[in-house]
């Protein structure tokens, strides 16, 4: 959004950031095996590209140093206040104007952008005892880096993304690792590979190449989506065989298997990709445990049937509290309006980006805006051109506020929901953070990007109010 800007002629422009550098989930998420599960080509901006990542999925610290590098090359620096917590943020109408509150003093905005993500609070589970265990007890968003795992007796908690990563980075250290299963993943193959040399000079002096590649990556995860797998089709049925295929090469013992074959449809939650978990899960050190906890201990975790594993570390891999996101930073607009209450039941945005009652304000990545099958940073940047839209017509017509009709807000609403009953999300048997306390899927978009990009293209300016 900082660079579009700048390059779009807009200087008076600052970007608030709670932590101490840029980067995001990249700068927080330094677990031991984390990367990103989207090829690093096809994940990297449009208009940034990088020709020399040195695989295929890019690790975390590669991503990190992307991001640091995109600052100096675009010259963002003295548009960036980091350890600048927002606290809340509210429309005075009068003035047209956000005042922002952050932890080193407000600020004031015509404009206010949310790029505040939604996979940043760790979700810390009620498990009783939790905070009675002894030794280091960490999350894997906030790994402690100064606890050595070295022949430690270590649990980990979840078998999401984070874990399926983690578990096998730091399984050949621990002296013994369990892992806590709660509902076995799909897990597909990843087909990592390193980049070589030739390939990255080729990226760099042929830039079509590189963008070659990042179309084919694009399109096979487009197609996969358009053919039908965000609902329960023979699609699924083949993906699951091949997962099932996965396992049954990289595991031998049968009773190991049967506790690894998911219950739930492929797709429901977001589907894992990884050539080495179910490998980690067949050491001899490594114990799969699928009875439910029934409590943390001072010296480890007991089940439900009695058992007792005594740990020495303790890891949480248990996912983030995606409601607390924008719950925590009270937004309040026209007359008083609460962001988390003019929501009520169910959150939404027209476009997943702007919100009926808040003038001048756009969330990226706002409701039902997420991916499970292709790049985010797709969707990103279809919403930064449209915020630039909309900015442009501020400019053109001097226009003080522009915020949606509410009545735009609820056909866009309808028409998701119209897509999602059908979906593999609501249909699939399954609970995940893609879902509110009903249920319903309110993170992901249910349909293609092509898809929402032409939703995105241009403003229908009818659907808004323009003052
Ligand atoms: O979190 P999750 P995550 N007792 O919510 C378990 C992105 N991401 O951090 O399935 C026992 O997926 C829970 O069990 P269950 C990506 O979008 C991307 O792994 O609810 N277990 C589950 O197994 C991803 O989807 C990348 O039954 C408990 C796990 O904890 C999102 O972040 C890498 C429990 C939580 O899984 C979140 O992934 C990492 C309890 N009380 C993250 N509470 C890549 O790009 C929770 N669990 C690769």
């Amino acid at each position: 959004m900082a660079i579009r800007c700048r390059q779009s002629g807009i200087d008076d422009l600052l970007v608030v950031e709670k932590a101490d550098a840029v980067g995001g989930t990249w700068h927080e998420n330094t677990y031991p095996g984390a990367a990103c599960d989207i090829p690093a080509h096809l994940y990297a901006l449009s208009f940034a590209p990088k020709p020399d990542w040195s695989r295929t999925y890019a690790g975390q610290p590669e991503i990190a140093a992307y991001l640091r590098d995109l600052v100096a090359r675009f010259d963002l620096e003295k548009h960036i206040a980091l350890s600048t917590a927002v606290t809340g943020a509210v429309w005075d109408g009068t003035r047209s104007l956000w005042r922002v509150e952050t932890e080193r003093g407000p600020l004031e905005a015509r404009v206010l952008v949310s790029g505040m993500g939604a996979l940043h609070h760790p979700a810390i589970p009620a498990i009783p005892g939790l905070h009675t265990f002894l030794g280091p007890l960490f999350h894997t968003s906030g790994w402690d880096h100064g606890v050595s795992l070295k022949g430690r007796r270590v649990g980990v908690i979840g078998t999401g993304a984070s874990a399926i990563q983690v578990v096998p980075a730091i399984a050949p250290e621990a002296g013994h690792l369990t892992l806590f299963q709660r509902t076995p993943p799909w897990v597909m193959p990843r087909n990592d590979r390193p980049i070589g040399r030739v390939l990255q000079s080729l990226f760099r002096r042929l830039p079509a190449a590189g963008r070659l590649l990042r179309g084919i990556q694009f399109w096979t995860r487009e197609a996969r989506a358009a053919l039908g797998f965000t609902r329960v089709s023979g699609l699924t049925r083949l993906a699951e065989a091949a997962s099932r295929h996965h396992l049954r090469k990289q595991v031998a013992d049968p009773a190991l298997r049967a506790k690894l074959i998911p219950s739930y449809r492929l797709g429901c939650k977001r589907v894992l990709i990884s050539d080495e978990y179910y490998p980690a899960l067949t050491r001899p050190t490594v114990t799969l445990e699928t009875d439910p906890i029934r409590t943390v201990t001072p010296d480890g975790v007991t089940m439900r049937d009695g058992r007792h594993h005594p740990l020495d570390v303790l890891v949480l891999a248990t996912g983030f509290d995606v409601t607390a996101s924008l719950a925590r930073v009270p937004v309040v607009g026209r007359d008083g309006l609460i962001l988390a209450r003019a929501w009520g039941e169910r959150v939404a945005a027209h476009r997943g980006l702007t919100v009926a009652g808040f003038p001048n304000f756009f969330m990226l990545l706002g409701p039902n805006t997420g991916l499970g099958h292709n790049s985010v940073v797709l969707m990103i940047e279809a919403q930064v051109e449209y915020v630039l839209a909309c900015l442009a017509e501020m400019k053109a017509r001097t226009l003080a506020a522009i915020e949606p009709t509410p009545e735009a807000q609820a056909r866009d609403l309808a028409e998701v929901e119209a897509r999602l009953s059908a979906s593999i999300w609501q249909q699939g048997g399954c609970a995940s953070w893609y879902q509110d306390a009903q249920g319903r899927n309110v993170a992901l978009w249910p349909g293609t990007v092509v898809a929402y990009r032409r939703a995105m293209r241009t403003p229908d300016w009818s659907e808004f109010v323009l003052t």
